[in-house]
């Protein structure tokens, strides 16, 4: 037994020390001024180069960006570096102000975009995605969170953003910071809402820009309008049935097979497939039923013997 114990004893010491050593690593890979040699704060070499290799993969949003303590860098991204109307992925990345190494330890919390309608004197929020998590474990200091934005920048009023973060007892974040929100393209509309008694849902369309003709999988939220409308919208707790039926308008509203519909899923998203035989404009006509099959919305309002109810994806 006490041999045992003092396997582990060494075992521990020796794995300390290995860290400590690592941290001083000065034979590391340095890409564009990023040191990818191991931190304890962060990840394996391999981890950190996954990491830099992602973010050549998205934009950084100057506005969501920020400092903390002097010491910590944030940077947050989107595909685009820009925010549009509808389902938007965000990504955020801490580094180390001093070596630029990631830092995996990191919470952002409370991410609240609030609009203010400036005709109609109010301010409201849009659906947020639950909490910001490590969205890939082979880049453990990638964290990712979404943002549906239920309306663009226009006369009609204008975007502010806030999140707050936390990095190794360290404590800062983004303030009311003035973002630009993006229309979507004609022929593409990619978030509705319906009502059910007084309570208000949205329906944000995952990413619908990465459709390819065939069959996809196609995934969605559905968010529930919050009291008051200032706090973000939360995911719905109620159990939906998204069922689809995707026409062509522009040629004669012809339809594809095999299409599913999208059921909830563990994580709180909906999922089914949808066939896009062909390019052009996809109107995905929506029928929503409750847990027991009951008609939510979309079913007894046919428009033209189709749901009114519909996101447009343009191939
Ligand atoms: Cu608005």
């Amino acid at each position: 037994m006490k041999q045992k114990v003092l396997v582990l004893f060494l075992a521990v010491i020796t794995l300390g020390l290995t860290s400590c050593n690592s941290n001083d690593d000065e034979t590391g890979i340095v890409i564009d001024g990023i040191d990818l040699s191991q931190d304890v704060d962060c990840c394996s070499a391999e981890e950190a180069l996954q990491v830099y290799r992602f973010i050549q993969t998205v934009k950084i949003i100057p506005e969501l960006s920020t400092e903390v303590d002097g010491k910590y860098e944030v940077w947050a991204y989107t595909k685009t570096g820009t925010l549009h109307k509808g389902y938007n992925d965000l990504y955020f990345v801490v580094t180390k102000k001093k070596t630029g190494n990631y830092v995996k330890f990191f919470d952002i919390k409370n991410i609240t975009p609030l609009m203010n309608m400036v005709k109609m004197n109010m301010w409201h929020s849009t659906p947020v995605g639950g909490s910001v998590e490590v969205f890939d474990t082979t880049r453990p200091a990638v964290k990712h969170g979404w943002v549906s934005l239920l309306m663009n920048t226009s006369e009609a009023g204008s975007w502010q953003f806030s999140y707050d973060l936390e990095v190794l007892g360290s404590k800062g974040g983004v303030q009311n910071k003035v973002i630009n929100v993006e229309a979507l393209p004609e022929g593409q509309d990619w978030l509705k809402s319906f009502k059910v008694g007084d309570e208000t849902f949205y329906l944000s369309l995952v990413n619908p820009t990465d459709f390819k003709t065939g069959t996809n999988t196609i995934q969605a939220y559905i968010s529930k309008k919050n009291t008051p409308a200032t706090t973000p919208y939360a995911l719905a707790a109620e159990k939906f049935t998204i069922e689809i039926d995707p026409r062509m308008p522009d040629m004669g509203n012809h339809t594809s097979p095999d299409n599913t519909p999208l059921t909830k899923q563990k994580d709180g998203s909906y999922s089914g497939n949808i066939n896009l035989t062909m390019t052009g404009l996809w109107r995905i006509h929506l029928t929503v039923k409750d847990s027991k099959g009951n008609f939510v919305a979309g079913g007894d309002d046919l428009k033209d013997g189709f749901s009114s109810l519909y996101w447009d994806v343009t191939l």
